[in-house]
């Protein structure tokens, strides 16, 4: 199934000089960049996008580590694009995401796990795209290695 979702190189990944590293990933696997922009986030957005959060007790830090330096905010589209997203990035946490994906190795610390992109829930994927960017902000092409990347 063709989908599209929302993902984000976080201030640390910025900082750290990492958001072509991760463009690369996703366009070697023949996902669609549809979408991009470096833009801080204000705490409202942040207490939007992280409101199933809201009650936790590392709220607090992870809307001050969002808000606090340039993100990298992308739509990427393409087969299973919301899982086969989660399955590069690695599990939440660094410390036990598999060699080979971007936390894996990346990262050490959950609190600095350098990329997020939407969870396979229904709706989630379509909730933060709208909460980052226009429609005016995403394009539709094609790719020219699109007859080759699918059967
Ligand atoms: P994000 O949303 O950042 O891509 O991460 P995940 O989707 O993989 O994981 P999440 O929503 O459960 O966590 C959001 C964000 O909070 C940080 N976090 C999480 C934390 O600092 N302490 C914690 O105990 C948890 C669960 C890391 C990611």
């Amino acid at each position: 199934m063709m989908e599209r979702t929302f993902v984000m190189v976080k201030p640390d990944g910025v900082q750290r000089g990492l958001i072509g590293e991760i463009v690369s990933r996703f366009e070697d696997r023949g996902l669609k960049l549809v979408g991009a922009k470096l833009m801080q986030i204000d705490r409202e957005l942040a207490e939007d996008h992280y409101a199933e959060h809201t009650d936790k007790p590392f709220f607090e830090d992870l809307t001050d580590f969002i808000t606090s330096r340039p993100v990298f905010a992308m739509v990427w589209e393409g087969q299973d694009a919301i899982a086969q997203v989660r399955t590069m990035m690695g599990a939440t946490d660094p410390a036990d995401s598999d060699p080979g994906t971007i936390r894996g190795d990346f990262g050490l610390d959950m609190g600095r796990n350098v990329v997020h992109g939407s969870d396979t829930e229904p709706g989630s994927a379509e909730r933060e795209i709208k909460l980052f960017f226009e429609d005016s902000e995403l394009e539709d092409y094609e790719r020219i290695d699109e007859p080759w990347l699918y059967e």
